[in-house]
């Protein structure tokens, strides 16, 4: 079994339903991290996020979560009427230990993951091996704790 994080993200429609349907339907997680409000980072002006990340125990490769990720997508009927606009559910693959992909449609770990306050926060919660609080601090975007999903 192999120790995996998924990023997720909502902006439109019923945010915090989108992401507890996404979260009940992923196989394999053993940890949710809390729930943040976050400022919107990159794209045109847009509403605040919820974010956060699920640890997955799983015998899936990067490539497989990647799928289960567009399935979850899919599922959310995921609107997004521009590249980095609003949407109703991102979920993205962040980090599966002991794998790294550079491939032209799925990059792991996460090529922006470092930049962004809103991964790392929730991250870190999960995996503070991974993610110090230094780190948190260089990136970019304010995040708020909300509490629990
Ligand atoms: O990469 C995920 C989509 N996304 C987000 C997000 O989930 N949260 C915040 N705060 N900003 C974002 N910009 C993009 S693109």
């Amino acid at each position: 079994m192999t120790r995996a994080f998924l990023g997720l993200g909502s902006n439109l429609g019923d945010r915090r339903a989108l992401l507890r349907t996404a979260v009940d339907a992923l196989p394999d997680v053993v940890a949710v991290s809390p729930l943040y409000e976050t400022d919107p980072v990159g794209g045109p002006d847009q509403g605040v996020f919820l974010n956060l990340v699920v640890e997955l125990s799983t015998e899936r490769s990067a490539r497989e979560l990647l799928a289960v990720c567009a399935e979850r997508e899919a599922a959310a009927e995921r609107v997004r009427v521009e590249r980095w606009g609003p949407r109703t559910l991102d979920v993205d693959v962040l980090w599966v230990d002991g794998e790294t992909v550079d491939e032209p449609d799925l990059v792991v770990p996460h090529p922006r993951m470092w930049e962004r306050r809103f991964i790392l926060a929730p991250l870190r919660d999960l995996a503070p091996d991974l993610v110090s609080a230094n780190e948190i601090e260089a990136a970019e975007g304010d995040v708020r704790l909300v509490g629990l999903l």
